[in-house]
């Protein structure tokens, strides 16, 4: 028997890539919320250091196998399932869409990650002010770059016209960029790509206000 459970956070960008890949794989999973804020962050609790040493959310657990990092787990569930493959049969294709991934992964997203905004405030005398400027000055830049990126790979979505890894790394970061006042009405591939991708059902049910911990305030039906 197969079992699989996610160790998520609504809101978390890194959390919401691996909830649409198992969507898109069509496995069911059970949830384990771990607030990163409550309780000084769950994240950080002995329990969940056992599974997850580097203390962030997602970690999947797959029949006691443990993995965590998102495109880890976004790969392994390529790997271990066939159908609706994440990556082009190409070689050259496979690597942009690395690339765009990593564009997201190591351009964007440890930048502005809790940990690091945490950091600036207690430790750096950093101000809620000065934090917003950070966070929009390195997702504006890396959205950019991925703007440019996307003119040359995308076609319905970031990768030609097969949903792949690329939109499942770029939707989570354009729904973050919302979160943080940046909007992408400049940017007419990620706005078309976004748009393509939300219509769809493994990205509506993955999304952050639709989730077992979402908060009533901010829960919407898909
Ligand atoms: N590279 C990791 C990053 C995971 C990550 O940093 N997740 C964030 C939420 S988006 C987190 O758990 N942060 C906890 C913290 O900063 O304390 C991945 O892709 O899984």
């Amino acid at each position: 028997m197969n079992k699989f459970t996610l160790y998520s956070y609504f809101r978390s960008s890194t959390a919401y890539r691996a909830r649409i890949a198992l969507n898109i794989k069509e496995v069911s999973y059970q949830q384990i919320p771990i607030h990163l804020l409550e309780d000084g962050g769950q994240q950080h609790k002995q329990e969940y250091l056992k599974l997850n040493p580097a203390a962030e959310v997602p970690t999947l657990v797959h029949n006691e196998k443990v993995i965590s990092q998102s495109f880890a787990i976004i790969e392994y569930l390529d790997e271990i399932i066939a159908d609706h493959p994440l990556f082009p049969k190409d070689a050259f294709g496979r690597a942009k869409v690395r690339q765009i991934c990593e564009n997201i992964n190591c351009g964007i997203h440890p930048l502005t990650n809790l940990k690091v905004m945490q950091y600036l405030t207690n430790d750096m005398n950093s101000t809620d002010e000065l934090n917003s400027k950070w966070q929009q000055h390195w997702i504006k830049k890396g959205l950019v770059a991925l703007e440019k990126i996307l003119e040359t790979t995308s076609g319905t979505f970031a990768y030609g016209d097969r949903v792949s890894c690329a939109d499942i790394f770029i939707i989570p970061q354009i729904f973050s960029a919302n979160r943080f006042g940046i909007c992408i009405e400049d940017c007419p591939h990620l706005k078309k790509i976004n748009q393509n991708c939300l219509v769809l059902e493994a990205f509506k049910n993955a999304h952050p206000f639709c989730q077992p911990d979402t908060p009533e305030n901010l829960r919407t039906n898909k």
